[in-house]
């Protein structure tokens, strides 16, 4: 199969903005004497704001009303926001703007399938902008990760088949969303969180685009 376009996922594919997820969210969990874990943080990977917080809830036991959780939404962004303040193109993955240089000088579209909403600062950060010919985030969508709705958003609006998309995914919430799509997904991290994936690399490294003629 060769395809057309490949649809990236953003936190953890190209930038690594777990991290500062995971200190936004341990610091608002303060707020109810909550200590998130590290694997928990790995199933909110790829699963929204809003969808996390209530995760987080669950597991902590607490019942909060719609204002408190509102109030805390905003808490855990503007903590976030503060986190990022400082990122730039040295934050990007490694071998990352290599492949989008060797895809893009191939041909391929590429397009953004993130579920946060502050994509678009983040991209403007690190100057990954310019790289895409199509942009969905956490904005554009009405469902989250694992619908396929953000990917298919992409393949939409680069006027492609998901059938012609490769998705690129860190989470697994996110390649379920790209199987359920209908599209080809390649894990970025371990095999024993992503097995479902049609092959997995730990990182862009070496990766070349006429690798995705054998994906
Ligand atoms: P925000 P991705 C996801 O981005 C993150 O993996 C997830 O941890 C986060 O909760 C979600 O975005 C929403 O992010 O609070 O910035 O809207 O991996 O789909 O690029
Ligand atoms: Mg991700």
């Amino acid at each position: 199969m060769s395809y057309k376009a490949c649809l990236f996922d953003l936190d953890g594919v190209l930038v690594d903005t777990a991290i500062y997820h995971f200190q936004a969210w341990k610091i608002l969990g303060e707020n109810f004497n909550y200590q998130l874990s590290e694997e928990q943080n790995e199933q909110l990977k790829g699963v929204s704001r809003v969808e996390s917080l209530i995760r987080i809830l669950n597991w902590a036991s607490y019942t909060a009303t719609e204002e408190q959780k509102e109030i805390w939404l905003k808490e855990k962004n503007d903590n976030y926001l503060q986190l990022i303040t400082h990122m730039n193109p040295s934050e990007i993955l490694p071998g990352v703007v290599d492949f989008l240089g060797q895809i893009k000088a191939d041909g391929y579209k590429i397009a953004l399938g993130s579920a946060s909403k502050n994509a678009e600062i983040i991209l403007e950060k690190t100057h990954l902008t310019p790289w895409f010919d199509v942009i969905i985030d956490g904005n554009k969508v009405s469902k989250s990760k694992p619908d396929p709705e953000v990917f298919l958003k992409g393949a939409e609006g680069l006027g492609l088949l998901p059938s012609e998309c490769i998705v690129f995914e860190d989470a697994q919430a996110g390649v379920d969303a790209a199987i359920a799509g209908g599209m080809k997904v390649i894990g970025i991290g371990e095999a024993s969180v992503l097995g479902d994936a049609n092959k997995v690399i730990p990182n862009f490294v070496g990766i070349k685009s006429a690798d995705l003629l054998n994906f």
